[in-house]
Order: C-alpha cells, then sequence, then structure tokens
C-alpha cells in the first residue's frame, strides 16, 4: 500500500518522480474540509501555507511533516510537537543560491539594472545620454548583514571579492563572522553605517517588522536595502514611505508579506524598489538537492526513521 500524502500544490516533475513508487500524492483543496484529509499519513509542505494545530487534527492518520525550505514560519512547530509529529525541512542547502540572489538584488538595485533595462529596450532611448542612471559603487562600499546566520555569512564571502567592509548584526557576536573579516555593530549603528543592508534573518517574534520606520529613518539617505528572509520582517508602510520620501535610495526584495502582494499594492509601482516572485533559491541545482532533502526526511517519518534535518 503506497504511502497517503499531501502536498498544498502539485510538485514539480523530479519531485513527482521521487515519491512515485512509495507515495500516492494528494494536493490539498487548501481549506480545513478537505474530504482527504482523515486519510493523509504525510505532509509534504510545499509552499508556505499555514499549518496550525487545527490542521494537524484533520489528519488524524498523519505521521510526520516535511517542509521544503528552511523557513518553517508557516508550520506551528509547537502545535506538531505537542501532538509528536517530526517535523523535516532543509537547512544548508539553500545557503549558496539565496546569498547569490540578494548579491543579484544588491547589485540590481545600487547599478540600475532594472531602470536601465526599461530604457534600454523604451522609445525614448535614441541619444546615449552619460548623464543618467549614475548608481552606487559597490566595491569598497560597507555591508550591514542583518542575520549571520547560514546564508548572511555566505553573503559576507560574496562581499570580501567585492572589497567591502562587512559589517553584521546577529543576536550574539559570532566567532565565524569575526573570521570573515565582520564586524560587530548593534542594529542601529549597522543601519546608520551601511551602503547595504541585506537582511537575512528567520522569521519570528522577535524579527516581526524588525526594519519599521525608526530603522529606516536611521539608514543613510543614498542607502538601499536588500530582504531575501520573509516579507514580514520589513514593515511595508513604513518602508514605501521612505521610498517614497527618497528618505532612502531603494530598496530591493526577494519576499514580501503577504506573498503576492495585491496587484495594485503601491510598492509594485516604485521605480526605486525591486520585488522578485520569492526565488532565492530558485535555481534547478538547489531545488534539486532541496526536493531531494524533503523527501528522504518524508519517508524517514513515514518509516518511523529519524529524519536527515529535523526543525521539530
Ligand atoms: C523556498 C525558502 O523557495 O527555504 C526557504 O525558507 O523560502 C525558499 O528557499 C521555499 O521554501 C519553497 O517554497
Amino acid at each position: 500500500m503506497p504511502y497517503q500524502i499531501l502536498t498544498d500544490s502539485a510538485l514539480p516533475p523530479e519531485m513527482a518522480e521521487m515519491v512515485a513508487d512509495t507515495c500516492e500524492v494528494h494536493v490539498w483543496d487548501l481549506t480545513e474540509e478537505d474530504p482527504i484529509l482523515p486519510e493523509i499519513e504525510g505532509f509534504l509542505v510545499y509552499g508556505h501555507p499555514v499549518v496550525p494545530g487545527s490542521l494537524m487534527d484533520k489528519m488524524s492518520r498523519l505521521r510526520c511533516l516535511s517542509n521544503f525550505g528552511v523557513g518553517v514560519d508557516h508550520i506551528v512547530l509547537d502545535d506538531a510537537k505537542a501532538r509528536g509529529l517530526p517535523v523535516g525541512y532543509t537547512p544548508g542547502f539553500v545557503d549558496g543560491a539565496t546569498a547569490d540572489m540578494a548579491f543579484a538584488l544588491l547589485m540590481a538595485i545600487g547599478r540600475n539594472l532594472v531602470q536601465g533595462w526599461l530604457h534600454a529596450r523604451g522609445p525614448d532611448y535614441l541619444v546615449y545620454d552619460g548623464n543618467i542612471l549614475h548608481g552606487h559603487e559597490i566595491y569598497g562600499s560597507t555591508l550591514g548583514i542583518v542575520g549571520m546566520g547560514r546564508v548572511g555569512r555566505v553573503v559576507a564571502r560574496r562581499a570580501s571579492g567585492f572589497d567591502m567592509k562587512i559589517l553584521y548584526h546577529n543576536r550574539n557576536p559570532s566567532p565565524q563572522a569575526e573570521e570573515l573579516n565582520a564586524s560587530y555593530r548593534s542594529l542601529e549603528n549597522l543601519l546608520e553605517e551601511a551602503d547595504f543592508v541585506v537582511l537575512s534573518v528567520p522569521m519570528t517574534p522577535e524579527t516581526r517588522h524588525i526594519i519599521s520606520e525608526a530603522e529606516l529613518a536611521r539608514m543613510k539617505q543614498s542607502a538601499f536595502l536588500i530582504n531575501v528572509a520573509r516579507g514580514g520582517v520589513v514593515d511595508h508602510e513604513a518602508l514605501l514611505d521612505a521610498l517614497q520620501r527618497n528618505q532612502i535610495a531603494g530598496a530591493a526584495m526577494d519576499v514580501t508579506e503577504p506573498e503576492p502582494l495585491p496587484r495594485d499594492h503601491p510598492l509594485l509601482r516604485q521605480d526605486n524598489c525591486i520585488i522578485l516572485p520569492h526565488l532565492g533559491s530558485a535555481t534547478s541545482q538547489t531545488r534539486f538537492q532541496m526536493a531531494r532533502r524533503t523527501v528522504d526526511n518524508l519517508l524517514a517519518g513515514l518509516r518511523g526513521e529519524e529524519m536527515l534535518s529535523r526543525a521539530a
């Protein structure tokens, strides 16, 4: 008998193939009334649906959850723990790709890649003009990394190649960060000194709106904010206000809250803001490795074995 598993959206072909021999896959209708729930033995959480205890309770045969990704803020881990349900996740697999994306966004917003591309293909570009779209130097500038975990440290390594001065803020100073020539700062001092601020903190109650009005006010007018963490770490209303008043030079965000933003959200119309549809880990290689670990965790949980990476 194949294991009955649930996913919140259709699985990509390579992942479907990994479970084809052992599992029957059901795509959840995203309600707690889905009639398949009582049959489900394993939940492969593919996107970021909210997974509270009440949903787990609807799956009376549930033995484990396996999250595709390292951030598990959408799953109520305490509820899973209280029900004795292991939760798998994929730490370590997304770091390189997400750090690359942080740098891609940093360079894109700092050097006007999107505005330049729009101009180059637009009707107004008839004569070369050396006076337009002067960006901010990247090499030699000061980078502030908020959240010096796995992703933050890889961002720091990228920054060394650009001869950047590297500052970081964490709950505590970290010896691993110092080895990367990164200097510890309070959040306030980091925001005041940095030309580029990269957010790579996990989403927790403590990091919700860690960047809001007061923090944006501390940043230099010439500075840029880059978010590859979770949308909820930035207060979007405060960011919109800061961008509209040119209180900071620009923002580049791989993530928003909600995701996607409503189509008429004013942030989507700001020229000094780049928004991507959560592409941090979206390379074929990284996604394949994440899929492998997610499936291995799921099968281990279904068989009652220890998962390779467990968040709860
Ligand atoms: C994934 C992520 O794209 O790992 C994470 O926490 O946010 C991304 O790498 C996402 O989890 C897949 O849905």
